[in-house]
């Protein structure tokens, strides 16, 4: 038989085809160009072919036998109401399979307000559990040994109060600091690209980093730093290569933070670790792991470590809550089952799988348990965990890892040349890169150039809504007041006074260490609110500009009947009233705004004045902004829960103001139970999960023209 080549398949191919077979060829967002076909020449000359798992640069996984000697960290991320339901949930979790947890916190706690302030009426206890002191954290981990389960906490903005909690509870467990082990968020640049939950400005917020990272590095070995998070870059709307790059680049500038701090990079550069998402391009995000731990070896070659586990990159992941619909949602059970499979074979060393409930609300046990036994059917039934690095050597994936590298490389790169990542976020370029993403995502969805399964295809005529966890946020709130009355009662004023005193001249005068100093304020019984303020005292807070991208929706609809007939019907209201004007809002402590961000971008491109509201608003501050806007509509975008609170008081606060014309719409995270009680407390239109963004302007021209008519 003669030897096939390129050419011949080429030739073969488009016979079968009758077109070229450059047409099959898949322009990712990424920009990279996935060809129907790879062969032994796509991989000639790549470099780290052939390297070994557990020897730099890692490619093949930090370990050497990775699964084969012990499999991953199953983590459910997890955490509602108040810390005695989140407790129970968590014991019951771990009897059932689960190895590591990892605490999912309120926005409150987040942004460093104790459950008492008038600024998180909507938020306690909902998106994640409510901790107001130590009181609450030793209630969280009661009867889960500290000293054998590592535990994660997703905290960043208020991160010095709540680590400083968690240290306390371990001593009063009898567990001393250098046995605590587990991880904590502490990564704020991402928060200001993306996720918003920051409490001060980037540059103290950098500071605290660097005492966390000192002060671990010392008293706590075995405890993670950092978990540098490109997961909420993703989700988002970044693309792959933004995630990688981004994430890289955040921890280099980490790195950096901790040197200047005086430290040995071999003293904390072990305990750095990572966090991906996970989403359903299934090669390339295996590839991107890959190609993570390609790159981070190689930024921190130049910082001339001696270990080698200071080049080694270590990473959790969780599966993609974007990639969740409302629609259809048992499809998300299969979303999850591949995005986890993708995870696994990129060779995470810890893995969160998302419930198929979690587009619409927090996880029921039910779905929970589905989640979890996910990952333990992938560890104990599928074989994946019996060799290490199964894709090592596909063309394929291997051509993967190579351009994913390379392309993150140069927006490395370009970072640096901006003066690194603190300079950029200053600048905003990865914000606005990743928000032009997002955009572009959504016009490709709407048009049903991407296909989802259930959503713009293969939908189904009706369905029934599924069963979902509701929070009493009022009955949370009202037992987190009475426990902090309580606390404060019990505690000693005068050591209360003093440990804060002592903190805040640690923040002022640069010297010291922030996390120290804290420790002892919360031994005290400080609260979270306090210590926060503490250091609000010297630090001030952080407030961002809403910026919105144009003309990406609008460019992909360029010519488009839809858009003309849209165009057209705005333009004829304009012309009967004023242009229409709607204020996009975001309530409460909220800070996910990927989806305000895309309403706003789109309805601007599409022909609406829109007035972008800043972050973290009360309803009578939004009702303020309104009504000196004079908007014609109120976009509330609600992605933590917080609807049935906050919608209600802000059509309140608008009639107070005399605006009773305007019309609010919601949209988000919102629960199909909640529609009637929505539209029942003066909203005149919800939009869910998976609403088509043109549908959504039309609904509220329809409203306006329907007004006009009245
Ligand atoms: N053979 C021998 N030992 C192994 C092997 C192996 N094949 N694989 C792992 N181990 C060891 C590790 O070295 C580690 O011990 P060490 O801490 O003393 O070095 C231990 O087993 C645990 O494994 P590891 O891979 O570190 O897994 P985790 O403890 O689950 O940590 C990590 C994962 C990503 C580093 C951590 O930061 C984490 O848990 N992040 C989660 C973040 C999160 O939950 N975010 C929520 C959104």
């Amino acid at each position: 038989m003669t030897k096939k080549t390129i050419a011949d398949w080429q030739a073969l191919a488009e016979k079968e085809l009758k077109r070229p077979a450059d047409a099959l060829t898949w322009h990712t967002p990424e920009g990279i160009d996935v060809k129907p076909l790879y062969t032994a020449d796509d991989i000639a000359g790549i470099e780290h072919l052939d390297s070994l798992p557990g020897f730099a640069p890692f490619t093949r996984g930090p370990r050497a036998t990775m699964y084969a000697g012990r499999p991953w960290t199953i983590r459910q991320y997890a955490g509602f109401s108040t810390a005695e339901e989140s407790n129970a949930f968590y014991r019951k979790a771990l009897l059932a399979g689960q190895q590591g947890v990892s605490v999912a916190f309120d926005l409150a706690t987040h942004r460093g307000y104790d459950s008492d302030h008038p600024r998180v009426e909507g938020d306690v206890g909902k998106a994640g559990v409510a901790i107001d002191s130590v009181e609450d954290m030793k209630i969280l981990f009661d009867g889960i040994p500290l000293e054998d389960i590592s535990v994660s906490m997703t905290m960043n903005g208020a991160v010095i109060p709540i680590l400083a909690n968690f240290i306390v509870t371990g001593e009063e467990q009898g567990v001393s600091r250098d046995k605590l082990s587990g991880t904590i968020q502490n990564d704020i640049l991402k928060e200001f690209m993306v996720r918003n939950t920051y409490i001060y400005p980037p540059e103290p917020s950098m500071r605290i980093i660097a005492d966390i990272i000192e002060y671990t590095a010392k008293e706590m070995p075995k405890f993670n730093s950092i978990s540098i998070s490109g997961y909420h870059m993703q989700e988002a709307g970044a693309t792959l290569v933004q995630e990688l790059a981004f994430t890289l680049a955040d921890g280099r500038e980490y790195v950096r933070a901790a040197i200047a701090k005086g430290l040995d990079v071999d003293a904390f550069a072990g305990r750095l670790s990572f966090f991906f998402a996970i989403g359903m391009n299934f090669f390339m995000e295996a590839a991107k792991l890959r190609a993570a731990r390609l790159l981070w070896t190689r930024i921190m070659q130049e910082f001339e470590p001696k270990k080698a586990s200071s080049l080694m990159l270590r990473t959790h992941c969780q599966t993609s809550g974007v990639s969740l619909a409302e629609q259809d949602p048992y499809n998300n059970i299969v979303r999850t089952a591949f995005e986890a499979m993708s995870a696994v074979l990129g060779g995470t060393q810890s893995l969160h799988t998302n419930s198929f409930d979690e587009a619409i609300a927090l996880p029921t046990e039910f779905s929970a348990r589905i989640a979890r036994n996910t990952q333990l059917i992938l560890q104990h039934e599928t074989g994946v965990t019996k060799v290490v690095d199964p894709l090592a050597g596909s063309y394929y994936v291997e051509s993967l890892t190579n351009d994913m590298a390379e392309k993150a490389w140069a927006l490395i790169e370009e970072i640096e040349r901006l003066g690194g990542m603190t300079k950029a976020v200053d600048d905003g370029l990865p914000k606005r890169l990743i928000e032009e993403a997002a955009t572009r995502r959504q016009a490709a969805v709407d048009r049903a150039e991407e296909v989802i399964v259930g959503v713009n295809k293969y939908r189904l005529e009706n369905e029934e809504p599924i069963d979902i966890l509701q929070i009493d946020n009022t009955a949370v709130r009202l037992s987190q007041i009475k426990r902090i009355e309580q606390t404060r009662r019990q505690r000693d004023p005068k050591l209360v006074s003093e440990t804060l005193a002592r903190l805040t001249e640690v923040a002022e005068s640069g010297q010291g260490n922030i996390l120290e100093a804290a420790v002892d304020a919360a031994r005290a019984r400080a609260t979270v609110g306090e210590i926060s303020d503490a250091m609000r005292a010297v630090f001030g807070d952080h407030v961002a500009v809403p910026e919105v991208v144009h003309d990406i929706y609008g460019k992909a609809y360029a010519g488009d009947p839809e858009m003309e007939t849209l165009t057209t019907r705005l333009n004829d209201y304009g012309k009967a009233a004023s242009k229409p004007r709607i204020l996009i809002a975001k309530l409460g402590q909220d800070g996910h705004d990927r989806g305000a961000k895309v309403i706003a971008s789109a309805f601007g491109d599409i022909g609406f004045d829109v007035v972008a509201g800043p972050l973290f608003q009360t309803p009578d501050e939004a009702a303020d902004l309104a009504v000196a806007n004079k908007v014609n509509v109120v976009g509330l975008s609600s992605l933590a829960a917080g609807h049935k609170t906050l919608a209600p008081q802000l059509v309140e606060a608008l009639k107070a103001r005399g605006a009773n014309d305007v019309i609010v719409v919601v949209g988000g995270v919102i629960p199909r139970q909640d529609y009637d009680f929505l539209l029942e407390s003066g909203v005149s239109a919800v939009f869910g999960p998976g609403t088509n963004v043109m549908d959504a302007a039309r609904s509220v021209l329809d409203l306006l023209e329907g007004r006009l008519r009245n």
